[in-house]
């Protein structure tokens, strides 16, 4: 089921979970507002996944109450991510789903980092 992007934030969902410790997460770059970790449920050779540590149901959510300081952090972690998995060369794809058309299902911003195949046309 999809989240409703404007819904309130919900303390209880897993990336919440993950980011308290309270699950386990393999972690490949942390900084004082992000975080990024590997998919459990890899969609692509590569696939990770960046969150802001901040409590954002979505992108839109994100987008409008996030501080240019957490805006720039997921920015970079995102770009350092990639780079240091070696998909500069081949190419990648970042997806953040958002709210109901979307299949988002984790209630907490997530942008997807893909790549190491060749991905093809972006149609399903
Ligand atoms: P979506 O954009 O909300 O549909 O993506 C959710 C992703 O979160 C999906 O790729 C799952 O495999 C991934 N995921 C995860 O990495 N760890 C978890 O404990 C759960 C989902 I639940």
């Amino acid at each position: 089921m999809s989240v409703d992007a404007t819904a309130p934030y919900d303390d209880a969902n897993i990336f919440a979970r993950l980011l308290r410790g309270e699950i386990p997460s393999r972690r490949v770059f942390e900084d004082d507002h992000t975080i990024v970790f590997h998919d459990i449920a890899p969609w692509a050779p590569h696939h990770l996944l960046a969150i802001p540590r901040g409590s954002y149901v979505s992108w839109d959510d994100f987008s409008a109450r996030a501080s240019e300081a957490e805006i720039v952090s997921l920015t970079r972690a995102i770009g350092v991510a990639a780079r240091e998995a070696g998909l500069v060369e081949t190419g990648y794809r970042l997806i953040a789903n958002t709210g109901l058309d979307s299949h988002q299902e984790v209630p907490h911003l997530h942008v997807h980092i893909m790549g190491g195949r060749a991905l093809g046309p972006m149609l399903v």
